[in-house]
């Protein structure tokens, strides 16, 4: 198959998996969610036509082996390329966020043609990237890192089932996790994702290498106060949880607008007990902080939580806050991004380098081995939102790209 026609195949299995979903007419996937079967089914059975070893590990991240020359299929080939991304979901997504990286990765080994290469690829789908059904994130990263550790599996979900209920839920053993880790000496790891922003598509460029994924800080913060009527009770007298995060959220916003660079969101709110006439007594939120310079984004959460302690004391209420994600910026290897850029180069496409504002799991394997994206253009920079989509000449520039990589690497490794 040619590039155009591959990338065609890609674009239609992407499209294809968002109909795997917990909630009919949406794409909704969460970490081990039923649907997540149907994906790995579906994704194993094209890896196994490749003639890939295929597994689920512990953390239910779907694993494709494709050998390395030379060495019997199924060899544990210390020296291997990982290319992956993620395969769960936020609610109501897009068919690209996550599983283009995966199918992509699926479609560079089938555009080998047989082709076997002096180092493996293993193909991975993590199984949570976005961290939506345990308020923690890169729950499959972890695990290929070796950092998926009891605080996270003790992380309990709105139904009270832990990360480890979770993984044996889906049928998988807690204690086989440590087999998740990459094997020591891997050669790295490449993610394509699409740039989820409108970077690409206002420089009419079709690909970009990520030169670095900037921090974020996830926390839950709550404002309680007194529930009680509506009609009876003077505003005077009253300790509304929900009146005093309003104020807290315009002052999140007003930090984010006048720090340069900084973006700041809440995008969950629960009021309790949330019925029309009375006076809210708790509410609860999301907090989700990001900045590509570490120090910034954390002097800006500081001033965050300082504000919802003198909000709260004001207005007689309690603030509390739950840290979720602290993630520090992470620069992406400067040699691996290198090869990625000529490889686009040579491909025909400028190599415009760019931070990413969204988080990604190449920002955890980096600490493991080395790790390089590349971004793919995607439509109005929309993400997170079933309107997301990407275009068949921009994932034929990735393949052609992604094999161009290949080769320079077979080059180097051969
Ligand atoms: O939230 C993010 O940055 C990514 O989409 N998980
Ligand atoms: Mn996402
Ligand atoms: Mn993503």
């Amino acid at each position: 198959m040619t590039s155009i026609e591959l990338a065609a195949d890609v674009v239609q299995w992407c499209r294809r998996l968002a109909a795997c979903s917990e909630t009919p007419g949406e794409t909704r996937r969460p970490f081990l969610s039923p649907p997540m079967r149907e994906v790995h089914e579906a994704l194993a059975g094209w890896m196994r036509r490749l003639g890939m070893d295929v597994r689920i590990d512990a953390a239910g991240n779907l694993r494709g082996v494709y050998a390395a020359a030379g060495s019997a299929p199924g060899a544990a080939a210390g020296r291997r390329l990982f290319i992956g991304s993620h395969l769960d979901t936020v609610p109501n997504a897009g068919a690209f966020d996550g599983v283009l990286g995966v199918v992509l990765g699926i479609a560079l080994v089938e555009h080998l043609r047989g082709r076997r290469l002096p180092f493996a690829i293993e193909v991975v789908g993590f199984s949570d990237e976005e961290g939506v059904r345990f308020g923690v994130p890169f729950i499959g990263s972890r695990a290929l890192t070796g950092l998926l550790d009891d605080a996270v599996l003790a992380c309990r979900d709105l139904g009270g089932r832990t990360v480890e209920d979770a993984i044996r839920d889906f049928g998988l053993d807690p204690a086989r996790i440590p087999d998740a880790a990459a094997p020591d000496g891997s050669l790295g790891y490449l993610e394509f994702h699409i740039e989820q922003g409108p970077i690409l598509e206002n420089l009419n460029l079709p690909l970009a290498v990520v030169d670095a994924v900037a921090g974020q800080t996830r926390a839950d913060v709550w404002f309680t106060g007194q529930a009680g009527h509506a009609g009876t009770t003077p505003m005077t007298l009253r300790r509304d949880g929900l009146a005093g995060a309003a104020v807290w959220i315009a002052e999140v916003e007003r930090e984010a607008i006048h720090t340069s660079g900084l973006v700041a969101t809440v995008g969950r709110v629960a009021v309790e007990p949330g019925a029309a006439n009375v006076i809210p007594g708790r509410c609860e939120l999301s907090l989700d902080v990001r900045h590509a310079a570490d120090d910034v984004r954390t002097d800006a959460v500081g001033r965050l939580r300082r504000a919802a302690e003198d909000i709260a004391s004001r207005r007689g209420l309690a603030a509390a806050w739950q840290p979720r994600l602290e993630q520090p910026s992470v620069r992406l290897d400067a040699e691996l991004s290198s090869l990625l850029a000529r490889a686009l180069e040579t491909a025909g496409f400028r190599a415009h380098r760019m931070t990413s504002g969204a988080g990604h799991d190449a920002m955890i394997v980096a600490g493991r081995m080395p790790a390089g994206m590349v971004f793919l253009r995607c439509a109005g920079g929309i993400s997170h939102h079933p309107a997301e989509s990407v275009r068949e000449d921009d994932v034929a520039a990735a393949l052609e790209a992604g094999l161009g990589f290949l080769n320079a690497l077979e080059r180097s490794h051969g």
